[in-house]
Protein backbone atom coordinates (compact mmCIF):
# COMPACT_ATOMS: atom_id res chain seq x y z
CA UNK A 1 0.00 0.00 0.00
CA UNK A 2 2.39 2.54 1.41
CA UNK A 3 5.18 0.79 -1.45
CA UNK A 4 2.15 2.08 -4.09
CA UNK A 5 1.79 5.49 -2.80
CA UNK A 6 5.51 6.15 -3.07
CA UNK A 7 6.07 4.40 -6.72
CA UNK A 8 3.28 6.95 -7.46
CA UNK A 9 5.29 9.76 -6.42
CA UNK A 10 8.00 8.33 -7.80
CA UNK A 11 6.22 8.61 -11.28
CA UNK A 12 4.63 11.69 -10.88
CA UNK A 13 7.75 13.28 -9.91
CA UNK A 14 9.95 11.48 -12.66
CA UNK A 15 7.73 13.15 -15.83
CA UNK A 16 7.06 16.35 -13.54
CA UNK A 17 10.88 17.43 -13.24
CA UNK A 18 11.47 15.93 -16.73
CA UNK A 19 9.15 18.02 -18.27
CA UNK A 20 10.38 21.24 -16.09
CA UNK A 21 10.54 23.93 -18.64
CA UNK A 22 13.28 25.79 -16.81
CA UNK A 23 15.47 25.49 -13.74
CA UNK A 24 13.43 27.60 -11.52
CA UNK A 25 10.00 25.27 -11.85
CA UNK A 26 12.56 22.34 -11.51
CA UNK A 27 13.89 23.75 -8.28
CA UNK A 28 10.40 24.17 -7.04
CA UNK A 29 10.06 20.33 -8.22
CA UNK A 30 12.84 19.18 -6.41
CA UNK A 31 11.11 20.76 -2.97
CA UNK A 32 7.94 19.67 -3.58
CA UNK A 33 9.05 15.89 -3.76
CA UNK A 34 12.24 15.01 -2.08
CA UNK A 35 12.77 18.32 -0.07
CA UNK A 36 12.94 18.03 4.18
CA UNK A 37 8.64 18.63 3.87
CA UNK A 38 8.73 17.30 0.22
CA UNK A 39 6.09 14.42 -0.92
CA UNK A 40 8.37 11.21 0.04
CA UNK A 41 9.22 12.77 3.24
CA UNK A 42 5.89 13.19 4.29
CA UNK A 43 5.56 9.13 3.24
CA UNK A 44 8.52 8.13 5.30
CA UNK A 45 6.61 9.49 8.38
CA UNK A 46 3.85 7.25 7.63
CA UNK A 47 6.47 4.21 8.34
CA UNK A 48 4.98 3.52 12.17
CA UNK A 49 2.05 1.88 10.26
CA UNK A 50 4.00 -1.00 9.04
CA UNK A 51 4.88 -3.57 10.78
CA UNK A 52 8.65 -3.88 12.08
CA UNK A 53 9.79 -5.95 10.32
CA UNK A 54 8.61 -4.22 6.91
CA UNK A 55 10.31 -0.55 8.07
CA UNK A 56 13.76 -1.28 7.07
CA UNK A 57 12.95 -2.59 3.54
CA UNK A 58 10.04 0.29 2.81
CA UNK A 59 13.14 2.98 3.73
CA UNK A 60 15.37 1.50 1.43
CA UNK A 61 12.85 1.35 -1.18
CA UNK A 62 11.76 4.99 0.08
CA UNK A 63 16.02 5.99 -0.48
CA UNK A 64 16.57 4.57 -3.78
CA UNK A 65 13.54 6.12 -5.10
CA UNK A 66 14.68 9.35 -3.61
CA UNK A 67 18.00 9.16 -4.91
CA UNK A 68 17.03 8.32 -8.61
CA UNK A 69 15.35 11.79 -8.38
CA UNK A 70 18.08 13.15 -7.02
CA UNK A 71 20.31 12.04 -9.74
CA UNK A 72 17.59 13.39 -12.34
CA UNK A 73 17.14 16.59 -11.03
CA UNK A 74 21.45 16.67 -11.51
CA UNK A 75 20.77 15.97 -15.14
CA UNK A 76 18.07 17.89 -15.46
CA UNK A 77 19.53 20.96 -14.08
CA UNK A 78 22.33 20.67 -15.86
CA UNK A 79 20.99 20.75 -19.48
CA UNK A 80 18.04 23.38 -18.37
CA UNK A 81 21.36 25.70 -17.40
CA UNK A 82 23.31 24.99 -20.11
CA UNK A 83 19.87 25.96 -22.33
CA UNK A 84 19.28 29.27 -20.44
CA UNK A 85 23.22 30.31 -20.55
CA UNK A 86 22.91 29.63 -24.36
CA UNK A 87 19.81 31.78 -24.63
CA UNK A 88 21.26 34.76 -22.66
CA UNK A 89 23.99 35.21 -24.87
CA UNK A 90 22.14 34.76 -28.01
CA UNK A 91 20.20 37.77 -26.49
CA UNK A 92 23.37 39.52 -24.74
CA UNK A 93 25.50 40.06 -27.79
CA UNK A 94 28.70 42.74 -26.66
CA UNK A 95 29.89 43.78 -29.67
CA UNK A 96 33.24 45.04 -29.15
CA UNK A 97 33.59 47.42 -32.48
CA UNK A 98 30.75 49.64 -30.63
CA UNK A 99 32.25 53.13 -29.71
CA UNK A 100 33.07 53.37 -25.93
CA UNK A 101 31.38 55.97 -23.34
CA UNK A 102 32.41 59.59 -24.27
CA UNK A 103 34.71 60.96 -22.09
CA UNK A 104 34.92 64.69 -22.10
CA UNK A 105 38.60 66.09 -22.46
CA UNK A 106 39.24 69.70 -20.47
CA UNK A 107 41.40 72.04 -21.83
CA UNK A 108 43.36 74.91 -19.93
CA UNK A 109 41.70 77.68 -18.28
CA UNK A 110 42.54 81.24 -20.22
CA UNK A 111 43.77 82.31 -16.94
CA UNK A 112 46.15 79.87 -16.16
CA UNK A 113 47.03 79.83 -20.29
CA UNK A 114 47.85 83.64 -20.22
CA UNK A 115 50.13 83.27 -16.95
CA UNK A 116 51.88 80.72 -18.25
CA UNK A 117 52.52 82.20 -21.40
CA UNK A 118 53.92 85.43 -19.39
CA UNK A 119 55.82 83.44 -17.80
CA UNK A 120 57.27 81.38 -20.54
CA UNK A 121 58.48 84.98 -21.97
CA UNK A 122 60.03 86.23 -18.89
CA UNK A 123 61.61 83.42 -17.61
CA UNK A 124 64.16 83.92 -21.22
CA UNK A 125 65.06 87.03 -19.31
CA UNK A 126 65.85 85.14 -15.88
CA UNK A 127 62.76 85.39 -14.46
CA UNK A 128 61.12 82.72 -11.67
CA UNK A 129 57.89 82.68 -10.34
CA UNK A 130 57.71 82.68 -6.62
CA UNK A 131 53.75 82.24 -4.64
CA UNK A 132 52.48 83.68 -2.01
CA UNK A 133 49.46 83.28 0.38
CA UNK A 134 46.00 85.23 -0.14
CA UNK A 135 45.62 86.64 3.56
CA UNK A 136 48.46 88.80 4.73
CA UNK A 137 49.81 90.78 7.11
CA UNK A 138 48.90 94.66 6.95
CA UNK A 139 52.53 94.97 7.05
CA UNK A 140 53.59 93.45 3.60
CA UNK A 141 50.27 94.56 1.76
CA UNK A 142 51.04 97.97 2.20
CA UNK A 143 52.82 99.34 5.11
CA UNK A 144 56.10 97.77 3.34
CA UNK A 145 54.78 98.65 -0.07
CA UNK A 146 55.21 102.57 1.29
CA UNK A 147 51.02 102.55 1.09
CA UNK A 148 50.19 104.74 4.55
CA UNK A 149 47.24 104.31 7.01
CA UNK A 150 45.29 107.36 5.23
CA UNK A 151 46.18 106.30 1.52
CA UNK A 152 43.22 105.94 -0.75
CA UNK A 153 43.71 102.01 -1.33
CA UNK A 154 43.92 101.28 2.27
CA UNK A 155 39.98 102.12 1.96
CA UNK A 156 37.21 99.67 3.27
CA UNK A 157 35.42 100.11 0.36
CA UNK A 158 38.84 98.64 -1.82
CA UNK A 159 40.25 96.30 0.59
CA UNK A 160 38.66 93.09 2.18
CA UNK A 161 39.94 92.98 5.72
CA UNK A 162 40.10 89.90 7.64
CA UNK A 163 40.60 89.38 11.32
CA UNK A 164 42.84 92.50 12.84
CA UNK A 165 45.94 93.09 11.00
CA UNK A 166 45.27 90.59 8.30
CA UNK A 167 43.67 91.61 4.80
CA UNK A 168 43.00 89.65 1.56
CA UNK A 169 45.95 90.83 -0.54
CA UNK A 170 45.37 93.44 -2.79
CA UNK A 171 48.29 92.52 -4.66
CA UNK A 172 50.89 90.45 -5.44
CA UNK A 173 53.74 92.42 -4.17
CA UNK A 174 53.61 91.22 -0.74
CA UNK A 175 55.12 87.79 -2.29
CA UNK A 176 57.92 90.09 -3.80
CA UNK A 177 58.77 91.33 -0.16
CA UNK A 178 58.73 88.23 1.44
CA UNK A 179 61.38 87.26 -1.42
CA UNK A 180 63.34 90.27 -0.72
CA UNK A 181 63.68 89.27 2.74
CA UNK A 182 64.00 85.25 2.17
CA UNK A 183 66.44 85.41 -0.99
CA UNK A 184 69.60 86.60 -1.80
CA UNK A 185 70.64 89.53 -4.39
CA UNK A 186 70.60 90.05 -7.42
CA UNK A 187 66.84 88.32 -7.83
CA UNK A 188 64.53 88.35 -10.86
CA UNK A 189 61.15 86.74 -10.05
CA UNK A 190 57.47 86.73 -11.38
CA UNK A 191 54.29 86.41 -8.77
CA UNK A 192 51.45 85.27 -10.83
CA UNK A 193 48.32 85.01 -8.80
CA UNK A 194 45.15 85.75 -7.22
CA UNK A 195 44.34 88.92 -5.70
CA UNK A 196 41.12 90.49 -4.02
CA UNK A 197 39.64 94.17 -4.43
CA UNK A 198 35.97 94.96 -2.81
CA UNK A 199 34.71 96.69 -6.13
CA UNK A 200 32.02 94.83 -8.78
CA UNK A 201 31.09 96.19 -12.01
CA UNK A 202 30.72 95.04 -15.69
CA UNK A 203 34.62 95.33 -15.64
CA UNK A 204 35.65 94.95 -12.60
CA UNK A 205 35.21 91.48 -10.63
CA UNK A 206 35.94 91.31 -6.84
CA UNK A 207 38.61 88.66 -7.34
CA UNK A 208 40.99 88.84 -10.14
CA UNK A 209 44.59 88.26 -11.49
CA UNK A 210 47.91 89.79 -11.61
CA UNK A 211 51.75 89.33 -12.67
CA UNK A 212 54.27 91.31 -11.44
CA UNK A 213 57.69 91.21 -11.76
CA UNK A 214 60.71 92.43 -9.61
CA UNK A 215 64.77 93.28 -10.42
CA UNK A 216 67.13 93.55 -7.73
CA UNK A 217 70.45 94.35 -9.12
CA UNK A 218 73.66 97.07 -8.28
CA UNK A 219 72.80 99.53 -11.17
CA UNK A 220 68.95 99.23 -12.93
CA UNK A 221 67.95 101.93 -14.96
CA UNK A 222 64.23 103.00 -16.22
CA UNK A 223 66.07 102.29 -19.82
CA UNK A 224 66.29 98.65 -18.35
CA UNK A 225 62.99 98.48 -17.34
CA UNK A 226 61.54 99.89 -20.67
CA UNK A 227 63.81 97.21 -22.61
CA UNK A 228 62.69 94.17 -20.82
CA UNK A 229 58.41 95.20 -21.36
CA UNK A 230 59.55 96.10 -24.77
CA UNK A 231 60.65 92.75 -25.64
CA UNK A 232 57.68 91.24 -23.51
CA UNK A 233 55.23 92.41 -25.06
CA UNK A 234 56.07 91.84 -28.47
CA UNK A 235 57.07 88.05 -27.59
CA UNK A 236 53.53 88.00 -25.93
CA UNK A 237 51.36 90.18 -28.68
CA UNK A 238 52.95 90.44 -32.20
CA UNK A 239 56.78 92.15 -33.12
CA UNK A 240 54.64 95.13 -34.68
CA UNK A 241 53.50 96.27 -31.47
CA UNK A 242 54.77 99.18 -29.76
CA UNK A 243 54.67 100.58 -26.11
CA UNK A 244 54.55 103.74 -24.55
CA UNK A 245 55.51 104.99 -21.05
CA UNK A 246 53.48 107.29 -19.46
CA UNK A 247 54.34 109.13 -16.08
CA UNK A 248 52.09 108.16 -12.89
CA UNK A 249 52.69 107.88 -9.35
CA UNK A 250 52.69 104.83 -7.06
CA UNK A 251 54.00 104.71 -3.68
CA UNK A 252 55.88 101.38 -4.04
CA UNK A 253 57.55 102.98 -7.23
CA UNK A 254 59.97 106.05 -8.17
CA UNK A 255 59.42 106.88 -10.94
CA UNK A 256 56.33 105.21 -12.30
CA UNK A 257 54.84 104.84 -15.00
CA UNK A 258 51.41 103.26 -16.98
CA UNK A 259 52.82 101.37 -19.68
CA UNK A 260 50.34 101.53 -22.76
CA UNK A 261 50.92 99.20 -25.94
CA UNK A 262 49.78 100.12 -29.94
CA UNK A 263 45.90 98.78 -29.96
CA UNK A 264 46.51 94.87 -31.02
CA UNK A 265 43.10 94.79 -32.23
CA UNK A 266 43.15 97.75 -34.86
CA UNK A 267 47.21 97.86 -35.28
CA UNK A 268 46.63 101.67 -33.78
CA UNK A 269 43.83 102.43 -36.00
CA UNK A 270 41.35 103.20 -33.25
CA UNK A 271 38.51 100.98 -32.82
CA UNK A 272 36.39 100.10 -29.66
CA UNK A 273 38.56 97.98 -27.79
CA UNK A 274 41.42 101.29 -27.66
CA UNK A 275 38.29 104.04 -27.33
CA UNK A 276 39.44 105.57 -31.11
CA UNK A 277 43.09 106.25 -29.06
CA UNK A 278 45.10 103.59 -30.58
CA UNK A 279 46.77 102.61 -27.57
CA UNK A 280 45.34 100.36 -24.80
CA UNK A 281 46.93 100.57 -21.08
CA UNK A 282 48.54 97.26 -19.88
CA UNK A 283 49.88 97.54 -16.91
CA UNK A 284 52.03 100.07 -14.51
CA UNK A 285 55.69 99.68 -13.53
CA UNK A 286 58.30 101.69 -11.88
CA UNK A 287 61.55 102.01 -10.26
CA UNK A 288 61.27 100.50 -6.56
CA UNK A 289 61.34 102.58 -4.10
CA UNK A 290 64.36 102.93 -2.01
CA UNK A 291 61.66 103.05 1.20
CA UNK A 292 60.48 99.49 -0.04
CA UNK A 293 63.79 98.27 0.02
CA UNK A 294 64.75 99.69 3.27
CA UNK A 295 61.48 97.79 4.55
CA UNK A 296 62.60 94.50 3.69
CA UNK A 297 65.92 95.30 5.08
CA UNK A 298 67.75 96.04 1.65
CA UNK A 299 70.41 99.02 1.63
CA UNK A 300 69.02 101.09 -1.02
CA UNK A 301 72.25 102.98 -1.89
CA UNK A 302 73.64 99.54 -2.71
CA UNK A 303 70.78 97.88 -4.65
CA UNK A 304 68.29 99.02 -6.93
CA UNK A 305 65.18 97.81 -8.71
CA UNK A 306 62.62 97.85 -10.89
CA UNK A 307 59.14 96.14 -10.93
CA UNK A 308 55.91 95.89 -13.46
CA UNK A 309 52.68 94.87 -12.75
CA UNK A 310 50.03 93.47 -15.15
CA UNK A 311 46.40 92.86 -15.14
CA UNK A 312 45.91 88.62 -16.53
CA UNK A 313 42.34 88.86 -16.95
CA UNK A 314 42.85 92.25 -19.16
CA UNK A 315 46.06 90.18 -21.05
CA UNK A 316 43.69 87.31 -22.24
CA UNK A 317 40.99 90.25 -23.12
CA UNK A 318 43.47 92.45 -25.42
CA UNK A 319 45.09 89.21 -27.03
CA UNK A 320 41.99 86.90 -27.36
CA UNK A 321 39.28 89.24 -27.85
CA UNK A 322 37.01 88.08 -25.41
CA UNK A 323 33.89 90.88 -24.85
CA UNK A 324 33.27 90.30 -20.67
CA UNK A 325 35.54 89.94 -18.21
CA UNK A 326 32.87 87.49 -16.62
CA UNK A 327 33.59 84.76 -18.62
CA UNK A 328 36.23 83.71 -16.97
CA UNK A 329 34.52 82.41 -13.94
CA UNK A 330 30.98 81.46 -15.93
CA UNK A 331 32.53 78.03 -15.99
CA UNK A 332 30.79 78.28 -19.49
CA UNK A 333 32.00 75.31 -21.39
CA UNK A 334 31.70 76.68 -24.85
CA UNK A 335 33.96 79.17 -23.63
CA UNK A 336 36.52 77.48 -22.25
CA UNK A 337 37.04 75.17 -25.02
CA UNK A 338 38.45 77.66 -27.09
CA UNK A 339 41.47 77.59 -25.25
CA UNK A 340 43.96 75.38 -26.62
C1 LIG B 1 52.69 97.48 -10.33
C2 LIG B 1 53.13 98.68 -10.81
C3 LIG B 1 54.35 99.20 -10.36
C4 LIG B 1 55.39 96.50 -8.01
C5 LIG B 1 56.23 97.01 -7.06
C6 LIG B 1 56.69 95.92 -6.36
C7 LIG B 1 57.64 95.89 -5.23
F1 LIG B 1 57.33 94.91 -4.39
F2 LIG B 1 58.85 95.67 -5.66
F3 LIG B 1 57.62 97.05 -4.60
N1 LIG B 1 56.14 94.85 -6.89
N2 LIG B 1 55.33 95.22 -7.90
C8 LIG B 1 54.63 97.27 -8.99
C9 LIG B 1 55.10 98.46 -9.46
C10 LIG B 1 53.43 96.78 -9.44
O1 LIG B 1 51.50 96.90 -10.69
C11 LIG B 1 50.60 97.63 -11.49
Amino acid sequence: MLEEKVKLIYNSAKSAMSAAIDSKSLYDLKVKFIGKSGELSLVMKEMGSLPKEDRPGFGKVVNKYKKELENLYNTCEESLKNKELSEKLAVDTLDLTLPGPHQPVGSVHPIPLVIDEIVDILARLGYSVRTGPLIEKDWYNFEALNIPADHPARDEQDTFYMKPGYVLRTQTSPVQIHTLENESLPLRVLSPGSVFRSDSDISHSPNFHQIEGLLVDKKVSMADLKGTINFFVKEFFDSSIKIRFRPSFFPFTEPSAEVDCSCPICKGKGCRMCKNTGWIEIGGCGLVNPKVLTSAKIDPDQWQGFAFGFGIERMAIIKYGVSDIRLFSDNNSFFLKQFV
